[in-house]
């Protein structure tokens, strides 16, 4: 997977036309302030951009333009068309994908492999959602209490949408909230996380040119205590959708009282992942490994507990430790590289904090463990795969989410104590099971409260599946059908024919 010259020239041109501005009832414009603020290359230390720092005035403009654009020509204009839009929109995305994700390498740091990756998923995430734009259906009833009645449901658009990013995923997080409130009829003001805006800005430029009426797709970037705050406390918003920490999440749900938006909240995770002794263990190594290491730790379902059954523990955790030493760690524009930076001298610290914490409480660091400071790495926020064993569930690196390439080992004997291990997290994001015995696998299934249960795989995604959180890995459901009427209202209406 390379990238070539003509898409590293159209980055450079995207990146020269800096500060990068807000997009506001379909025009680019500087920030009410006139603030900037700078977004780094987290491999490198390289200055990317200067890019308008939104504030509440910024958010009040946006919100204005969304809601007149949810009014007029958005409200106005019919599924078919909105479709049209969408499917264009699917395409000019997927001409442009090299772009995006090279944008997001650059911008959070994940490899290259891995944001183009994705591409797939998030064009088809676009199409999916496009095709239900002509397929919202209200139901008739057959009522027995009041006479003759014609009654039936309609479905509306609940208005304007807020959309709130973390910076993990950023084109991955952008097209999961814009989909499915573009295919519903909704407008959106979407604010990028302040460390990776650029990807949802150049999607705001493709949404443009595909024909998007002005004001239905605003971008507000900035902080998450100004911008992100005052999105969420907006009046005029009628339905959030966050992705990010559960103490923002909380934060979010206080400050939604106001007007008592909805709120779709997918938050943090601390995922188990489940070997069983007659796991096949060429494919549940490795699928293990990356489970927990891909894009450095820093995916929400992260599967960081590791819970090995004992007959194949010793073994495991020998082979998770050798496959992430073989990783290749460097700048994630370099198509060889496995795993990139962490995304911030603040996300550094934080896993760091972790790494010095463990063998304190009694956890037996098996690979890796602190930050790499050669010269290839020194300049970047560089944190190797990392396999502690010996790890008792009471100890930090095995109830917190640290974000990190850090795989916390676990021993276990029977279903029974592992269910019990598993579920005893205030977190339900993701949960994985290694077993060839289809009995157990559809039992434990059952059994784990968790959003997503991957039997004999990890991180499988589709458009047509549902993913969120059970407990306080959040509430509502991003992807495939469940979460359409969130962004709708349903209207009862009766007429009376006799
Ligand atoms: O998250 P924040 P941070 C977890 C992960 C990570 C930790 C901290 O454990 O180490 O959170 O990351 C905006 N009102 N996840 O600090 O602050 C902010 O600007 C409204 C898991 O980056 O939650 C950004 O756009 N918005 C996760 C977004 O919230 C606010 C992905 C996320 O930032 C705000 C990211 C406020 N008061 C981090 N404060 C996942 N579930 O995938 C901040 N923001």
């Amino acid at each position: 997977m390379t990238i070539s010259a003509e898409t590293r020239s159209a980055v450079q041109a995207f990146l020269g036309k800096s500060p990068k501005r807000l997009l506001i009832g379909g025009e680019w414009r500087a920030a009410a302030s006139g603030k900037t603020f700078e977004t780094r290359n987290p491999a490198t230390g390289e200055l990317l951009a200067e890019v308008a720092e939104g504030a509440s005035a910024d958010i009040d403009l946006a919100v204005a333009a969304a809601r007149a654009a949810f009014e007029g020509p958005w409200r106005r204009m019919k599924p078919g068309e909105r479709q049209r839009i969408m499917l264009r929109l699917a395409d000019l995305v997927e001409a442009h994908f090299d772009e995006l994700a090279l944008l997001d390498t650059l911008d959070m740091g994940a490899p290259i492999r891995h944001t183009l990756g994705s591409k797939h998923h998030l064009v088809s995430m676009l199409r999916y959602y496009a095709g239900i734009a002509t397929a919202i259906y209200g139901q008739t009833a057959d009522t027995s209490l009041c006479g003759e009645m014609f009654a039936a449901t309609l479905k509306e658009p609940v208005g304007v949408v807020g959309a709130i990013i973390p910076w993990n995923g950023p084109m991955w997080a952008t097209i999961f909230k814009t989909a499915p409130a573009l295919a519903t009829g909704c407008t959106v003001v979407l604010k990028p996380a302040e460390d990776a805006p650029l990807s949802p800005l150049r999607f705001a430029e493709l949404a443009l040119e595909a024909g998007l009426p002005p004001g239905v797709l605003n971008i507000v970037t900035g902080f998450g205590g100004d911008a992100g705050a005052a999105l969420a406390a907006h009046m005029d918003v009628d339905k959030l959708s966050f992705t990010g920490s559960n103490v923002t999440g909380q934060q979010i749900v206080r400050a939604s009282a106001g007007n008592l938006k909805r709120l779709s909240l997918e938050l943090g995770g601390k995922s188990p992942n489940i070997l069983f002794n007659d796991a096949d263990l060429s494919r549940a190594a490795p699928a293990a490994a990356m489970a927990v290491f891909a894009n450095s730790g820093q995916i929400c379902t992260a599967g960081t507990r590791v819970y090995v059954q004992r007959g194949i523990h010793d073994e495991l955790v020998a082979e998770m430790a050798r496959i992430g030493a073989a990783l290749k760690i460097g700048n994630g524009a370099d198509p060889a590289t496995d795993l990139g930076p962490l995304v911030s001298q603040r996300q550094l610290d934080r896993v760091l904090g972790y790494l010095d914490s463990a063998p304190g409480e009694g956890a037996r660091l098996v690979s890796g463990g602190a930050r790499l400071s050669d010269a290839e790495h020194a300049a970047g926020f560089f944190v190797p795969p990392t396999v502690f064993a010996g790890v008792s569930d009471q100890m930090r690196i095995a109830r917190e989410e640290i974000f990190g390439p850090v795989a916390s080992v676990m021993p276990f004997d029977d279903v029974d104590e592992v269910v019990a291990r598993a579920n005893a997290t205030p977190y339900g994001l993701g949960a994985g099971v290694w077993t060839r015995d289809i009995g157990r696998a559809h039992a434990m299934a059952k059994r784990l409260r968790a959003g997503s249960v991957w039997v004999n795989c990890y991180n499988a995604m589709d458009p047509s599946m549902p993913f969120g959180g059970y407990k306080m890995s959040g509430y509502g459901r991003e992807s495939g059908t469940a979460q359409l009427d969130d962004y709708m209202s349903i209207k009862g209406l009766w007429i009376q024919h006799d």
